[in-house]
């Protein structure tokens, strides 16, 4: 591809940012405050708009509900127009109340699945008020003993709830289906995986597609290949991009694993109309900045994908066709080796953009006024996630 090319595609990336990866977040272990890290929803939307106007590639923001719940989301979509900020996905919450100690969904008790169906058919009503077009659904359902629940009855209970949440969606609202192998849970998982996640969203029909934590798989997945699998077969919906080195340690995006990052931008840069995959970030950043942890993640996502734009997909075809395999590999690392931050600095600076956000957020005294405005706050224990 021409660098006119990669640089026609790598303008149209669009990435979504959290809200939840703007405040206070820890371990099970402690909450270490962040000075001037953001405390309600609208500083989060406010750190959200910062990050996307040094960016100029983050135009929306993921809320979860009711970490971000307010009485009117007319007005709070308002205030985040008037930044130049959408409203993304909605995340329903289906973990953090004591009512869900044997889980949502497939909780044994009806009554416990019926409240857990109403929070995520309030949260369709809120995405429609905010005008969002995504319902991003994580389970942390699943058992924590052999013989504590049945399997196929918890399976069961899943397919029908979804069912249900997949008939109140409107037309051209997508449901988000998103999987871990483990955690709250440790013995089963109710969407351990995307099999799994695939098959429910075959079921439920064309407005269930899955999303992809890049954090959610055992070591070793092979998480490039799941992407291929599921562009192949029309059911990838997004991606929650973050990075790990033992769990769901939600790291900064190619923070760990740079090349593993490239290789799944490699199958996204073969597709022509990745508009239709949404690309979040989801992570927690534990004993660093938040604003600045968040812009990195955006430029290492478009740093991989200009490589992976970059690969010379004719090369490539001669060698896979011819079989040599060594000639193949080495067409892809040619890619990744390439340095395309000059590249991205023209993007940017075509854009008006600063040719380094991080270090134009980092020297611009913003992290400082934050830390005297907003101080440093006690820590909300709805992102004392673990
Ligand atoms: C989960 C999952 C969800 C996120 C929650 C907070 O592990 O990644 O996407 O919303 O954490
Ligand atoms: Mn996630
Ligand atoms: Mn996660």
């Amino acid at each position: 591809m021409s660098d006119t090319a990669v640089l026609e595609r790598l303008s149209r990336l669009e990435i979504e940012t959290p809200s939840w990866g703007y405040g206070n977040s820890g371990t099970r272990f402690h909450v270490y405050p962040w000075p001037g890290a953001a405390r309600t929803v609208h500083e989060r939307i406010d750190d959200a708009a910062l990050v996307h106007r040094l960016t100029g590639c983050c135009p929306s923001v993921a809320l979860h509900i009711p970490w971000d719940a307010v009485d009117d989301y007319r007005a709070l979509r308002r205030y985040a127009e008037e930044q130049d900020l959408r409203i993304g996905a909605i995340n329903p919450n289906l973990f953090g109340d004591d009512a869900y100690r044997l889980g949502s969904l497939c909780h044994p008790d009806a009554s416990v699945r019926g409240r857990a169906l109403a929070h995520c058919r309030e949260c369709v009503e809120i995405a429609v008020e905010v005008g969002s077009s995504v319902i991003s659904l994580w389970l942390a359902d699943g058992t924590n003993y052999p013989g504590q629940d049945d399997l196929r009855a918890r399976h069961a209970r899943l397919l029908d709830g979804l069912q249900e949440l997949y008939d109140s969606l409107p037309a051209g609202m997508r449901l988000l289906v998103e999987y871990k192998f483990f955690e709250p849970a440790f013995y089963s998982t109710d969407l351990p995986d995307w099999g799994t996640a695939a098959l429910v969203c075959r079921r439920l029909g064309p407005q269930a597609q899955v999303l992809v934590d890049t954090g959610h798989h055992p070591q070793g997945t092979n998480v490039e290949q799941i992407v291929a699998l599921l562009l192949a077969e029309d059911l990838l919906g997004g991606f929650h991009f973050n990075n790990r080195k033992y769990a769901d340690d939600d790291l900064i995006v190619g923070s760990i694993d740079p090349f593993e990052l490239f290789r799944i931008m490699c199958e996204i840069a073969r597709i022509d109309s990745p508009e239709r995959i949404a690309f979040m970030i989801d992570q927690s950043h534990n004993v660093e900045g938040k604003i600045d942890a968040m812009i990195q993640s955006v430029t290492n996502i478009q740093l991989a994908y200009a490589k992976a734009l970059s690969v010379d997909e004719d090369a490539l075809g001669t060698a896979q066709r011819a079989g040599d395999v060594l000639a193949a590999h080495r067409v892809l690392l040619e890619a990744f080796e390439t340095d395309v931050r000059p590249l991205l600095a023209r993007l940017r600076e075509t854009r008006g953009l600063p040719p380094d956000p991080v270090e134009a957020f980092r020297s611009g005294g913003v992290a400082e006024r934050l830390a005297r405005e907003r101080g440093t706050s006690t820590v909300e224990s709805a992102y004392e996630r673990t």
